[in-house]
């Protein structure tokens, strides 16, 4: 090949970028793990790759699912997955974990042990560490939506802790949240003080083969009585559903109440206000991050600076804030 049809490394990198969306799109299964590495780790050339990905997105049910810690979320999830596999969508998980106690394996081996999702290719598992996370968690999971529901995924369920602002932000980016509460827990108490009560579409109250659950419940109920949450503008009403994943007891009822939610979304138009308020929240975390980062990048030496002469009160918070702005290289 001579130097002049030798293409250049950025129509190389291009065509590359290419090819994977388009497997991407087609479902191949390492293709979208590849791409979902690549977004999460925020690469620069993954920008047009994703862009593309964006255009292909738009089709499928993203069900956050929320609630403290070991409430029974995965176990829920799998349910869940096995009940809409059985209505023949193909169903992506992933599972934004916090702590990083648990591996993809692990949600994995709790699917496994609830049947073969692992092995079914018309199921998807991904689990994100915060700390794999480049330039914000949010922005890295609803990423990785994308690129399940470009993928052809019908329903992409999100498990987060409802913990910290990063994780109600992703579940809050959901057109249907399910707020999981376990019995025994006072969780409905610890719900409210992580401000994910009144994000609920849905309450499930899990572990129902436990004898205080139907208690959980009826605290749960009273407070919506309370107007904590309830009947929202586009009259759905919010309910409290009991499950046992462990004995696959209220699966099947939580499952068509979150379609029906799905559906009273479309009917209302409520969706696409929803999906308005998803996006600016998307445009505005990367616009945040991407601020946070440059300051680290271009103007470490200088708000070093600005933090001495703010110290000794020389100037103010919020003229360093301008001075640094006025730096920043965006
Ligand atoms: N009795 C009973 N136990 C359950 C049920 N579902 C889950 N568990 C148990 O509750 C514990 C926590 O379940 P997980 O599904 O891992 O809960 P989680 O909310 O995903 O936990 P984190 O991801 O750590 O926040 C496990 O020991 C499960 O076996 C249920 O329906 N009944
Ligand atoms: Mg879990």
């Amino acid at each position: 090949m001579s130097a002049k049809q030798k293409p250049s490394r950025k129509s190389t990198e291009k065509t590359a970028a290419d090819g994977m969306v388009a497997e991407v799109l087609e479902g191949n299964t390492r293709a979208i793990a590849k791409m979902m590495s690549r977004a999460e780790a925020g690469f620069g050339e993954s920008h047009t790759a994703m862009a593309e990905i964006y255009r292909h997105a738009g089709n499928a049910h993203v069900i956050g699912i929320t609630g403290v810690p070991g409430s029974g979320k995965s176990t829920l999830v799998c349910a869940l997955a096995q009940a809409f596999r059985a209505s023949g969508r193909r169903v992506g998980i992933i599972a934004v974990d916090p702590s990083s106690l648990f591996s993809g394996g692990a949600i994995l081996g709790d699917c496994v042990r609830m049947g073969d999702l692992a092995t079914d290719d018309g199921t998807f598992v991904r689990s994100m560490a915060t700390c794999g996370a480049l330039g914000g968690l949010a922005r890295a999971s609803l990423d990785t939506v994308d690129i399940l529901d470009a993928a052809g995924f019908d329903v992409v369920m999100v498990e987060t802790v409802g913990i910290g602002q990063d994780e109600v932000d992703i579940a809050e980016a959901a057109h249907t949240i399910v707020v999981v509460s376990a019995p025994g827990l006072g969780d409905e108490v610890q719900a409210i003080k992580a401000g994910v009560l009144e994000i609920a579409d849905i309450h499930v109250v899990s572990k129902a083969d436990k004898s205080d659950a139907q208690e959980t419940a009826s605290n749960l109920q009273s407070m919506l009585a309370l107007g904590l949450s309830g009947k929202n503008r586009f009259g759905w009403q919010v309910v409290v559903l009991l499950s046992s994943a462990q004995k696959g007891d209220g699966i099947a009822e939580l499952a068509a109440s979150i379609d029906k939610h799905f559906q009273h979304l479309q009917d209302t138009g409520e969706l696409s206000l929803r999906r308005r308020r998803i996006l600016e929240t998307r445009i505005v975390k990367t616009v945040e991050d991407t601020v946070r980062s440059r300051i680290t990048a271009d103007c470490e030496q200088q708000l070093d600076a600005l933090l001495d002469r703010a110290e000794t009160r020389d100037i103010g918070p919020q003229e360093a804030a301008q001075q640094l702005i006025q730096n920043l290289k965006i």
